[in-house]
This record gives structure tokens, C-alpha cells and sequence, in this order.
């Protein structure tokens, strides 16, 4: 059966109409596309399965699993064909018994093919594959027998899937204009809706502190940001010395010297107006609101003087942003949503948490620390930010590790890639033995990785 028999019998057995029809979302449609029905027709169920077959043989996976309920026997057909193995997930979660939410056996890191019967918006299928990431089941690649969306390509490339289709609703209006089975005012009215079903892009209103950076990243032609854990002030001017040309931002930890005074404040100034860079305290607020304005605005640190940025943790609740913030003018925050460091106590509800808060208070959080395992892993979770806030990512050195206390690192171009806007680099550079080409060396491959990705 050819693609084009194949949807000459769909509109046969009415699987494809067109009329008006009320969706589930209220909005009327001027088409209707349902397989449920084509396993009632086997010709139909087998000839599609063999289009798919011969559509994913030379794909890379190891498992295959379909969406219940339609596209469940159809997956299972494939699998057949391909003698590959079906797993599945059930719709409903089970009230007793054994075992999880997943049938049918798989290994940890099994890469897994998701067939589908169509394809609206990625929502759906987005939602399946982080449950199945859960598990430990890798989902890279999606196959849909109908692509009757607008943007779904682009929206599951977002979150770093891919999706391939059979048949496109275009392909589906060409045939059957030329069969001339419908009309070319249908065929308009019909693409005028998928086109409105376009969802809006996100509102692009970044908050001044993030354009700000966004600047001087592209002025200076940089996106590193060095980390300078170092506990003499004398240590710290002279790496500073040897890498401020190389870095877009400077991240202190101001706690760590021993020998903090006024002027080591005035000094660092002075070298962030010569060397262009802006100032960045990693002082990791948390506390509540009453108590992180003191520590922030007063004490021996003055912090709120001359930190651009600093970061914040939410745990404490939306208050530690109007705590830290309110009345004053260029200072924002960056909130940790995601560590680098082994065995972290942050998990998806607690980073969807500091997404709904940051969507309030858009003008006080410039952007989110995050991390992540894979570029896949960073660039879902970047997908998730509620505007354009920017990501840095720490935890990063030329090639991946640990270190002993469980800081985890990734390499420069997997953050990048994954998303990274800037990338935050401590003992990479402050340990090496030249600190210059140290510091040039991560600014030159993030850059590269950078325009790359453009
Ligand atoms: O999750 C995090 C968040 C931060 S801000 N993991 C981190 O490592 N950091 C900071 O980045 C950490 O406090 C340190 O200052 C820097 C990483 O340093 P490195 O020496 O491991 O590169």
C-alpha cells in the first residue's frame, strides 16, 4: 500500500472528513482526522504499519512504544515487523498490583522510538517522553502517521526531540484536491486554521538587568564568566589581571577572602569599568524577606553597592525577591533552579516552582542557574523558562568530571549547546597555570559553540 492509497481509503472510511466540528478545546474545525477505527480495516492497519516499518528501519533505537489508545496496535504491528521490542504506558495509573506505570521490559538507557497516530501541538507527546525519561527510558525521536500541525516540528525541537512524519495534512489536501474530493476554498479554509492554531510566541519583554548582560555579552564578545573562589585579595587581582580581558562577568564570593576591606571594593570597581565586565555576587540568598534585605543592603559587605547581580534561592518563597529588590534600581537576581553539585535536593516540582515565581516578578529575575546531563537534559529545561530570562550554567571545565566533593562538570560545549547563555568557570581557570590562556581558552570555544548555535 502506497502513502497515497493509504489515505485515499482514511477518506473512504470517513477516518478523514471535513465539515464543522467542535473540538475539545471549544474552537471549530473545518476537518476531522481519527485512525481509532482503522483497526477494524486490517489492510488498512497493516498497510500503514509497513509504511511506518520501512520509514524508521534504519533509525537508532532499541525499543519501540506507542501512545494508547490509537496508536498502540499500530506500534505494536511495527515493532512486529522490525522484531524490535513494544513497551508501553498506561493511561491510567493502577490502583493495585506490582510494578510501575510501564509495560513490558527495558533496560536503563534503552533508547526509545514513540509512534504516534497525530500530531496538534508537541504538548502531549512532550508530557509522554519526560515520563518515560523518568524511568530511565531515553526518547529522542518521534514518529506520527499524520502531521496535521502547524508548528509541532519546531515545538518538539525546542525541547530537543525530533519529529518525523508520514504524511503531512498538506500532503493529505494536495491528493485530495487532485482527486478532486474537496474544494480549493476548503483546502484555504483548512490551512487558515492550522495556521491560527500557531501558538503565540513568548512575549518578549526582557527585564532590564537581562539586556543588560545580553549587551555586554555580544559588546565584548564573550559569554565566560569566571568564578574567583580565592582567599587573599592579592591572589585575586592578579588572576583577575590575567583573565578580566577574556570575561563578560566577574562571580565573586565575597565571604571567602580573609583580608576583605573598602578597597578591595573600590579596586574591583576600577577593573570592571577598564576591563568592561559586569559584577556578579554568588551570595546565594535564602532566607526570608526581612532578613535577606539586611544581609543584602547592610553588613561589612554592602552587597546591594556594587553587585549587579547576585544569586537567590526560591525556598523561602516569593518574599526573598521583594525582600532583596524592592526600591532599588539595576540590581536582579539570578535564581538557582537547578545545582551542579551530586545528590542535590532540588527536583521538577521545585524548579516549576521557581519558574511560576519568577513569572511574577519578571523585573527582579534576570535569568537561572541550571545544569543538566545531557545537552537534551538542558535544553528541556531551558524550554520551561517563562520569558527570555537568560541561563548560566556552572559545574563546567573542558572536559566532563567530578571533583571530590561532588561537584559535577560538564564540558563548555554541552552547556552552550544545551542552551547556556553564559557558562561560569571557577578553578578551571583560577588553578591553571596560565591563567590567561586559561581564561581565553574557555572564552574562545564557548564563543565558537555560541555563534554556532545561532
Ligand atoms: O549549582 C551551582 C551553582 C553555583 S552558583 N553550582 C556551582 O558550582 N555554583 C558556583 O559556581 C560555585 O559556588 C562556584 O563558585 C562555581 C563553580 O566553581 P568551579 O571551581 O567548580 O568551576
Amino acid at each position: 500500500m502506497t502513502k497515497e492509497q493509504f489515505v485515499t481509503e482514511l477518506e473512504k472510511i470517513g477516518a478523514i472528513k471535513f465539515g464543522k466540528f467542535t473540538l475539545k478545546s471549544g474552537l471549530v474545525s473545518p476537518f476531522y482526522i481519527d485512525l481509532r477505527e482503522i483497526t477494524s480495516y486490517p489492510e488498512l492497519l497493516n498497510g500503514v504499519a509497513n509504511l511506518l516499518a520501512e520509514k524508521i528501519k534504519d533509525m537508532d533505537f532499541d525499543i519501540i512504544t506507542g501512545i494508547p489508545y490509537t496508536a498502540l496496535p499500530i506500534a505494536a504491528l511495527v515493532a512486529n515487523k522490525l522484531q524490535k521490542p513494544l513497551i508501553y504506558k498506561r493511561k491510567e495509573e493502577k490502583a493495585y498490583g506490582t510494578g510501575g506505570s510501564i509495560v513490558g521490559k527495558f533496560q536503563k538507557g534503552d533508547k526509545c522510538l514513540v509512534i504516534d497516530d497525530l500530531i496538534t501541538t508537541g504538548a502531549s507527546k512532550i508530557e509522554t517522553a519526560e515520563a518515560y525519561e523518568k524511568a530511565g527510558v531515553e526518547v529522542e525521536d518521534f514518529v506520527v502517521v499524520i502531521d496535521r500541525s502547524a508548528n509541532g516540528t519546531e515545538e518538539l525541537e525546542q525541547h530537543g526531540y525530533k519529529l518525523h512524519s508520514l504524511i503531512s495534512l498538506v500532503d493529505i489536501l494536495q491528493q485530495l484536491r487532485e482527486q478532486e474530493l474537496i474544494t480549493a476554498a476548503k483546502v484555504k479554509e483548512v490551512e487558515e486554521f492550522t495556521q491560527s492554531l500557531n501558538k503565540p510566541k513568548k512575549s518578549r519583554q526582557p527585564n532590564a538587568m537581562t539586556q543588560k548582560l545580553l549587551e555586554k555579552i555580544e559588546e565584548k564578545r564573550s559569554n565566560l564568566i569566571l568564578s574567583l573562589d580565592v582567599e587573599t585579595k592579592a591572589e585575586f587581582f592578579q588572576i583577575l589581571e590575567a583573565a578580566a580581558s577574556e570575561i563578560v562577568m566577574l562571580k565573586t564570593h565575597v565571604d571567602i577572602l580573609t583580608d576583605f576591606d573598602d578597597n578591595f571594593i573600590a579596586k574591583l570597581r576600577e577593573y570592571a569599568r577598564e576591563y568592561n565586565f559586569l559584577i556578579f555576587e554568588d551570595r546565594k540568598f535564602a532566607d526570608i524577606g526581612n532578613t535577606v534585605r539586611k544581609q543584602y543592603r547592610s553588613g561589612i559587605y554592602h552587597i546591594s553597592n556594587w553587585a549587579e547581580y547576585i544569586t537567590v534561592h526560591l525556598v523561602a518563597g516569593a518574599g526573598i525577591l521583594t525582600g532583596l529588590f524592592e526600591g532599588l534600581e539595576n540590581r536582579a537576581g539570578f535564581v538557582l533552579a537547578r545545582m551542579s553539585s551530586k545528590g542535590n535536593l532540588i527536583n521538577e516540582t521545585y524548579t516549576r516552582r521557581c519558574f511560576e515565581i519568577a513569572k511574577k516578578y519578571p523585573q527582579w529575575v534576570a535569568g537561572f542557574i541550571g545544569h543538566g546531563h545531557s545537552v537534551n537534559d538542558i535544553s528541556r529545561f531551558k524550554a520551561k523558562f517563562p520569558g527570555e530570562q537568560l541561563l548560566l550554567i556552572p559545574g563546567v571545565k573542558l572536559e566532563k568530571g567530578t571533583d571530590k566533593l561532588g561537584q559535577q562538570y560538564i564540558t563548555v560545549e554541552d552547556a552552550i549547546n544545551g542552551g547556556a547563555d553564559c557558562i561560569i568557570v571557577g578553578r578551571g581557570i583560577y588553578q591553571a597555570d596560565d591563567v590567561h590562556i586559561a581564561a581565553k581558552t574557555y572564552r574562545d570555544r564557548a564563543w565558537k559553540a555560541y555563534k554556532e548555535r545561532e
